[in-house]
């Protein structure tokens, strides 16, 4: 298959690369295709799988807006629905039985609870039964509900059915109040957690780990819903984690580029370095050049090498890789001189997705008209470099008077020309509204602030950054005969 690199361009000047492959993220659940078996033997008995999200999410490298590993803050703080399970005594189960297509409109009352109880936590459409995708409930409708519906009857009632045990039976609550609380330092034994459910339900878990983590719990039921063994055995170590979410920063692999020839010092690790092909120290010693004309001259010759220099330093990153090209700041290279402009270029015909992310420092913003003046900028920077752009408002960090500042992130055009007449001679009127006009056309008046100290925030800007370049969004798909019987994640 081929890879679908993508790249982000941060200015201001950081230039950000992203480079993404085909990759499903780990999800296998979601990127099969399952073909559609008509009638298959009544099952035995149910399995109730409920999984912890920070362990599946520890599988996934990306974000996207319907993902539930990407809400931040508002990341799954429980055990979450997988699915409601008809399965048969001799360890296999049916799938994909004769039964309506998933409709939505049918379980639109439910909607709301299922999105927080029975989240999609994969960024990859769900293969459905009838060789398409669609949404993880699809999935475990079509697969699952169909086979079970002589017990849950259609498809209301199997998300219906799936919630009430689901709520009869929290795992979260048993596991929680036993001690077996999320941690990312403690090993808990495997046997006190399934010691745990057995005091609380007087049955017998199934427990799935992934690298040492609880992953899921199964209950298992009759088919008139009380509990009974699972046919098989649990695969966890002795000794397992319940870890707390991780932040998807910090678990993507993200490789920094320095395309600033005067950088001085770099507190990360610089992936890659203008500063090996020519500093700006050098140039302006041997050519007799000042700081300025120094800096284009080394952009000039970063141009002229790009085959060379960029090329091979480029074939280092393939897999998945999200590069992010950390610019100069020198206004001229966005706004006339065609440098990062033809880099952007040469990123693009080598397959990878771009994206410019304007950083706009918070602490400049101390009025209207500096506002303004850093909207021009950044609207330049999208003129010549003709990228998906997200604005972002860095440094809030700093900001001692927050509430100034977010009058400024999403804020009225009236009510910025009204400022601007306000601080400005009667002769510039014309000119103010035409200049605010211009900056709601480009939809520049939006940014997003970025606060270092707050996870969320983070998160948050990796998801615009990550819905501008597709991130995630580029899983192919694998097609597979499916077997019956056989692991699906
Ligand atoms: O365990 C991997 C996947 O196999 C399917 N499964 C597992 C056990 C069982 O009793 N019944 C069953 O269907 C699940 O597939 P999914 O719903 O994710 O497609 C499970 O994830």
């Amino acid at each position: 298959m081929d890879s679908i690199p993508t790249v982000v361009i941060l200015l201001s000047l950081l230039f950000a690369a992203v480079e993404v492959t085909g990759d499903s993220g780990g999800d296998g659940r979601a990127i099969e295709l399952m073909s559609t078996v008509a009638e298959q033997r009544e099952f035995d008995y149910f399995a109730l799988a409920v999984q912890w999200p920070p362990t599946y999410c520890s599988k996934s490298t990306k974000c996207c807006a319907q993902s539930g590993c990407c809400r931040g803050a508002n990341s799954p703080s429980e055990f979450t629905i997988h699915g409601l399970w008809p399965d048969y005594n001799d360890g296999s189960w049916p799938s994909c039985c004769s039964g309506p297509a998933f409709d939505e409109t049918e379980i639109s009352t439910l909607l709301d609870v299922l999105d927080k109880y029975w989240p999609t936590l994969s960024c990859s459409k769900s293969s459905t039964c009838h060789n398409s995708k669609g949404l993880f409930w699809a999935h475990e409708w079509e697969k699952h509900g169909t086979c079970s519906s002589s017990v849950t009857g259609d498809e209301y009632n199997y998300f219906i059915t799936t919630l009430n045990l689901f709520f009869k039976y929290n795992v979260t609550e048993v596991l929680f109040e036993a001690g077996y609380v999320p941690s990312n330092s403690e090993k808990y034994p495997s046997g006190g957690i399934t010691s745990a459910i057995e005091n609380a339900f007087h049955t017998t878990p199934q427990l799935i780990c992934l690298n040492g983590a609880l992953e899921e719990v199964r209950l298992c039921f009759t088919k008139d819903f009380k509990f009974r063994d699972c046919v098989a055995d649990s695969d966890c170590p002795d000794y397992v984690s319940l870890p707390e979410f991780a932040s998807l920063a910090t678990r993507r692999t993200i490789h920094i580029v320095n395309l600033d020839p005067a950088a001085e010092n770099f507190d990360y690790p610089v992936a890659m370095d203008i500063r090996e092909l020519i500093s700006l120290d050098d140039v302006m010693e041997e050519l007799g050049l000042g700081p300025n004309g120094g800096l284009l001259y080394c952009m000039e010759h970063l141009e002229e090498n790009l085959d060379e220099w960029l090329t091979e330093e480029l074939e280092n990153y393939m897999e998945d890789d999200y590069l992010v090209f950390d610019c100069p700041g020198q206004i001229e290279l966005f706004s006339h001189v065609p440098v990062l402009k033809n880099f952007v270029e040469h990123l693009q015909r080598k397959n990878f997705n771009v994206c410019a992310v304007y950083l706009l420092d918070s602490q400049f913003i101390t009025d209207v008209t500096k506002f303004i003046s850093g909207c021009m900028a950044s609207l330049s920077a999208m003129v010549q470099l003709e990228l998906p752009h997200v604005n972002i408002l860095s440094k809030m960090d700093l900001v001692a008077r927050k509430r100034d500042i977010e009058d400024y992130l999403n804020p009225e055009p009236q009510t910025l020309l009204s400022e601007l007449n306000q601080r400005m001679g009667p002769q510039f009127q014309k000119l103010n509204k035409a200049l605010i006009e211009l900056v709601d056309q480009y939809s520049m008046v939006s940014f997003v602030p970025l606060d270092l100290r707050k996870e969320s925030s983070i998160q948050y800007v990796l998801s615009q950054i990550d819905n501008c370049i597709q991130y995630g969004e580029d899983a192919d798909v694998k097609i597979k005969d499916f077997d019956e019987g056989e692991d699906q994640d």
